[in-house]
């Protein structure tokens, strides 16, 4: 058992523009993450991953940065910025930064310059190629609709990104941009900062040629296998790795798009060449469709224990998981797994934390995830904001007729990134306690019913079930090192599995259904006399025979 704090730790992920607005301009700033680090501290989070807050114009919310030496003005000055670290710190809380460097924005001077010539120092920071036929120089299709190639009239040649078209892709094959990223990772290193999560890490290595794909729905090709855990990736992040991060003690998650359990081995190998762990995705793409993320299909569980065991048993010992339900890539968690009804909200929602918690893995708490928050009832398109929802809605009704636009909406109202960027639920105040002034995007109409202040006012609150789980996971070892078995994997409505650690077991059941299910667990897990560690219920069973509606139950036993 190798102890890591990062491994013992529970992250909380901060997206600033919803989080407090502390100046009643309608977006979530510095001042505000600092005015509610006490709440974090109450919550008894360890770490905070903070979303993109370098300069940017904001085409993808931050993930388009063009300085990344200083502050978005939005969100404050680095002034605020250093306060803000400060007060984390005198708290016990680190401060993970976002590092994104697949790509920069085209303001930042890097490309400003790279477009200029040919024959212009900076042009080869970024990938640019000649037309093929007139035409783009492959069939690659950009994450955010559209070819992931723009024409450049000044040279007459085209660049690549894999996202917008304001997030050109940077050529890490040359040794001067690796050379500028890890001399600004030992900028904010120097400054005090505890780590990073790298934003799409597994695509900085494309293969070369950069051969078409695949043609999906909406006729572009999948770069998918061309771009994901390339050629250099690993010899890229070691390159990091000895350079940066090794001289420093800090948490790094790479965010790895494409990341097998294999490549994973690689990425978070326990031997500390490259990351301490990464994000996988494979349990968040089960409900993916034809026009891919976008229809509104229900997660199968047996698909899910599959997926998640497979994670959990293939990295024991050789690798380290991160464990997450939700960011601010994803809706909300109880409208997609669980029940937001008000009947079944918060049993649902403790449910899907005990279940997550208690896995193998550092965990990751997205900001209203502890209240409890759900997807929002967006009436049109104009209540959206993200790029991705607003481009897709383009493509697939307007441009290519594949879905009406009722249908379309539906699917933004189950899948939309905005559903995890609307403000964060302080009290029943108007605006939620968010703002004084207008905010950037709409407030979830059920504010005065979920909210922060209600929530830490009543001792069975979800709010008050997180920091439950966050501090046995501090107090307990076998919850953080415990080896892990899935149980009943052919079980269509139940969650069971077991941890183990020396003498002592846990057994966790989760009931992901409305109705009552009768469990028939293996005798080994019935005989001990089990103590109850946690549960969603006031009066759970020690027969461990049946669970009621999105029932929870730890169990532990000591030999
Ligand atoms: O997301 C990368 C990623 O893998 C996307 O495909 C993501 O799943 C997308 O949101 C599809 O729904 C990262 C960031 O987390 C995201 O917010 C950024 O927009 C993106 O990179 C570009 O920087
Ligand atoms: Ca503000």
């Amino acid at each position: 058992m190798d102890r890591a704090w990062w491994k013992e730790a529970v992250v909380y992920q901060i997206y600033p523009r919803s989080f407090k607005d502390s100046n009643g301009d309608g977006i979530g700033d510095l001042n505000g993450i600092t005015e509610k680090m006490d709440y974090l501290k109450e919550l008894g989070i360890d770490v905070i991953w903070l979303s993109p807050v370098y300069e940017s114009p904001n085409d993808d919310n931050g993930y388009d940065i063009s300085n990344y030496r200083g502050i978005m003005k939005d969100f404050g000055t680095m002034e605020d910025y250093d306060r803000m670290l400060a007060a984390a710190h005198e708290r016990g809380i680190r401060i993970v930064m976002d590092l994104v460097v697949n790509h920069t924005s085209d303001e930042h001077p890097w490309f400003i310059e790279s477009r200029r010539s040919k024959d212009n120092p900076y042009r080869d920071y970024y990938i640019w190629r000649e037309g093929k036929d007139g035409k783009e120089p492959n069939n690659w299709g950009s994450c955010f609709s559209g070819p992931a190639w723009e024409y450049d009239s000044t040279t007459d040649m085209y660049y690549l990104h894999l996202f917008s078209k304001k997030q050109p892709d940077l050529n890490w094959d040359n040794p001067k941009v690796r050379d500028e990223v890890f001399d600004m990772m030992d900028w904010w290193c120097r400054k005090g900062i505890d780590g990073f999560r790298m934003d799409v890490i597994s695509m900085i290595s494309k293969v070369p040629g950069l051969p078409d794909g695949t043609p999906g729905a909406n006729g572009f090709g999948d770069f998918g296998p061309y771009v994901c855990n390339g050629p250099h990736v690993h010899e890229y992040l070691q390159e990091m790795n000895r350079r940066v991060l090794s001289r420093y003690d800090l948490l790094t998650v790479g965010e790895c798009s494409g990341v097998t359990v294999e490549e994973a081995k690689k990425y978070a190998s326990l031997d500390g060449k490259e990351l301490n762990m990464v994000f996988q995705f494979e349990h968040m793409d089960l409900d993916g469709g034809e026009s891919f993320k976008w229809n509104d299909k229900k997660i199968d569980l047996v698909e899910l224990k599959k997926v998640l065991t497979k994670w959990q048993v293939s990295l024991m010992g050789k690798a380290w998981n991160s464990l997450y339900w939700c960011n601010h890539d994803q809706p909300r968690m109880i409208s997609r797994l669980g029940d937001d009804s008000d009947a079944c909200r918060e049993l649902s929602a403790k449910m899907l934390a005990t279940c997550l918690h208690m896995m193998q893995g550092t965990p990751y708490v997205y900001q209203g995830e502890e209240l409890g928050m759900t997807n929002v009832p967006f009436e049109s398109l104009e209540d959206f904001r993200d790029i991705e929802s607003i481009n897709a809605y383009h493509e697939l009704v307007e441009q290519n007729h594949v879905l009406d636009g009722e249908t379309m909406l539906r699917y933004l109202r189950y899948k939309s990134r905005d559903n995890a960027r609307t403000p964060v639920q302080w009290d029943d105040t108007e605006n939620a306690g968010f703002t004084t002034g207008t905010p950037w995007i709409m407030v979830n109409p059920n504010y005065k019913k979920i909210n922060a202040k209600e929530q830490m006012s009543r001792a069975d609150s979800v709010f008050h079930y997180y920091q439950k789980l966050i501090s046995l996971r501090h107090e307990m070892d076998i919850i953080v090192y415990g080896d892990y078995e899935l149980l009943l994997p052919e079980d269509p409505a139940v969650y069971a599995y077991t941890r183990s650690l020396g003498e002592e077991k846990l057994l966790i059941l989760c009931n992901f259904s409305r109705e009552e299910q009768k469990v028939d667990l293996p005798a080994s897990c019935k005989e001990e006399n089990p103590e109850v560690l946690i549960a969603n219920y006031k009066d759970p069973s020690l027969e461990r025979e049946t669970l009621r509606p999105y029932e929870a139950v730890v169990y532990y036993y000591k030999k």
